[in-house]
């Protein structure tokens, strides 16, 4: 650990604590203002489990730290009053939603694993949002549709095949741990979708547009991996 942070660290964590996690092995950092806890214990925990759908439960080359570390961009408005979601592109019927209407489809609660390329993961972290299939359905989704392009405030975009955009977990988010989602965290309102790598959840989302060709987005035209499936290390493109 950087000695420089020790002092800092010691005001943000309890002596104890401090002294226990570092005695186990843990990597405590100071990055970006906040304190991010890497924990070898957690990681040990998760690389010895299995999910499900048979996956190992930790990607490779991924480090499980305690909460989610905010990754920057630029930040759309974080009110919920002005908040309006446009759902529209090959489908039937579009249309756009506050947050009122919203809430009112019927919010379901996930608990979801999230991977960031950068290498780490949180697990179990809880989402309340509503799901992307209830978005689609109410707008008619067409049979030609392929891809889901999450629109993010200042033109952020970020592409993901309808097939794996389907799944129950994967939604328009806006609480996070029973708390509503802070600013960088994508508040009002994030997308959700937790078997690609965290980029693919655009944050201060604006629109979802379904469209038939594939429109590589934000990072998927900067040198990252367009599919992002973190099992298959698809980290650049
Ligand atoms: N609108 C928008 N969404 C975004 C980003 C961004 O820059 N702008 N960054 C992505 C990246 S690279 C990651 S890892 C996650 C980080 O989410 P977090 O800051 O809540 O941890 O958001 C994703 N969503
Ligand atoms: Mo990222």
């Amino acid at each position: 650990m950087d000695s420089t942070n020790e002092s800092d660290l010691y005001r943000k964590l309890a002596r104890r604590e401090f002294l226990t996690r570092a005695a186990s092995g843990t990597v405590i950092t100071a990055l970006a203002g906040g304190l991010y806890v890497i924990s070898d214990g957690l990681t040990r925990e998760a690389k010895a489990q299995s999910r499900d759908d048979g996956r190992p439960r930790l990607p490779p080359g991924q480090r499980v730290i305690e909460r989610l570390k905010p990754m920057g961009g630029v930040p759309g408005d974080p009110s919920r009053g002005n908040f309006k979601l446009r759902v529209h592109g090959d489908v039937d019927n579009p249309f756009e939603l506050d947050f009122a209407e919203l809430l009112a489809m019927g919010p379901v609660t996930r608990r979801a694993d999230v991977h960031c390329v950068t290498g780490w993961s949180v697990l179990s972290a809880k989402w309340k949002g509503v799901t992307l299939k209830a978005l689609a359905e109410r707008a008619g989704m067409r049979s030609t549709a392929r891809h889901v392009i999450f629109e993010g405030a200042s033109g952020y975009t970020a592409n993901v095949r309808v097939r794996e955009a389907m799944g129950d977990d994967v939604m328009v988010a806006w609480e996070l741990d029973d708390r509503p989602l802070r600013r960088p965290n994508g508040a009002p309102v994030r997308a959700l979708v937790p078997d690609l790598y965290f980029w693919k959840s655009s944050k201060w989302l604006t629109g979802i547009r379904f469209t038939k060709r594939d429109h590589p987005g934000y990072w998927e035209t900067r040198g990252y991996h367009n599919h992002a499936d973190p099992w298959k290390e698809e980290r650049y493109g």
